[in-house]
């Protein structure tokens, strides 16, 4: 009697937690591609490169969880989605996965039900104005317009900053990214503000990059990193455990360029164990012995996608800042591989 109201119990829960929550590995696997869910469009982070593939820091992610668990990556479906949209495409099971500079914030984790497996980039909100403004401060903005978009942090923070500062200013709502820099170069808004990375990212793209500046504030913590639904922990753990590899690798200094001879066998356990040469890591977790090799392979560690996408050498020139290794003064640290 007792184990039937359990069993009961359970099912119910397993449908109030979605349909595609029984088994996301499995249907990843079952499918062969990867649902990837990313924004619209942010050239670094995600967007579709000159041959039409899509590119950038967090598409980097989805390819190495495709690469991961189906030893493909290119083996991903790209689904764009807005601020609005991106949480309804998880929790309905449209897309495995968020990877879409989305904030890791109590809410979105308590209580919209997600499941945050780590920090990609460590962020913070900041103000990008014409220089011809001639504004040095975000306390110089009272009276502003401010292109934001909706549905995201930014929303909420902008109305703590002015509020806190007992200045004003007038929302101009927008729904993307490529809207928000349209009606910011037609002047619908003296300044646009968002994540300071996306800022970088989004000045890199304008015809005249250096008549825009970035304000000194910035106004709040947005770690952002990728998302699975609550209540599937084996889909959570690979998809942790892939970001958790790319940033052990960058550490441990396996690089695309060495992977090869390292997977062979080396003298340091953790990177056999990572590699898979020693141990059983990838079977624990549903996975071959080289998922994190493949994960590596796919488009190199973490300093390797950072340095390619949005490093200080290509046009977003974001430096390491606290997404430097946590040996080098910065955040990043991964759990052990053991
Ligand atoms: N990190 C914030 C903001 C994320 C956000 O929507 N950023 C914008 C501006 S950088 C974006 O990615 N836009 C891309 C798009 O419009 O698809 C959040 O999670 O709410």
């Amino acid at each position: 009697m007792k184990k039937t109201v359990l069993l009961g119990a359970l099912t119910v829960a397993g449908l109030a937690a979605g349909a595609a929550a029984a088994g996301t590995l499995d249907d990843v696997k079952a499918r062969g591609t990867l649902n990837c869910g990313v924004t619209t469009g942010l050239v670094g982070f995600a967007a579709p490169d000159a041959n039409g593939e899509w590119a950038g820091f967090d598409v980097s992610i989805c390819r190495a969880v495709a690469a991961a668990v189906l030893g493909d990556s290119k083996a991903v479906e790209f689904v764009p989605t807005t601020g609005k949209t991106r949480f309804t495409a998880l929790a309905s099971g449209e897309i495995d996965m968020l990877a879409r500079n989305t904030t890791w914030t109590f809410s979105r984790d308590v209580d919209l039900k997600f499941e945050f497996t780590g920090v990609n980039y460590y962020d913070g909100q900041g103000f990008m104005v014409p220089k011809e403004l001639g504004v040095s401060s975000a306390k110089e903005l009272d009276g502003a317009t401010v292109c934001i978009q909706t549905g995201t942090t930014t929303e909420l923070n902008l109305a703590d900053f002015f509020r806190a500062n007992n200045i004003s200013y007038e929302p101009v709502p927008i729904e993307t990214n490529a809207e928000a820099q349209q009606q910011y170069l037609a002047g619908a808004c003296d300044v646009y503000t968002t994540d300071a990375s996306g800022l970088a990212a989004t000045r890199a793209t304008f015809d005249d990059p250096a008549g825009h500046v970035l304000l000194p504030e910035i106004i709040s913590k947005e770690p952002l990193g990728p998302l699975v639904r609550h209540g599937d922990h084996e889909w959570g753990d690979v998809v942790r455990w892939t970001l958790n590899a790319l940033v052990s690798a960058e550490e441990l200094g396996v690089t695309s360029a060495n992977i090869a001879e390292m997977s062979a066998g080396s003298n340091n356990p953790e990177i056999n164990r990572l590699l898979g040469s020693e141990g059983t890591l990838g079977e624990m977790m549903g996975l071959d012995a080289d998922w994190a090799k493949s994960a590596v392979m796919a488009g190199g560690n973490y300093g390797e996608i950072f340095a390619k996408n949005i490093g200080e050498e290509t046009p977003v020139g974001l430096a390491r800042g606290l997404n430097a290794q946590w040996t080098n003064g910065g955040l990043l640290y991964s759990p052990p591989f053991r």
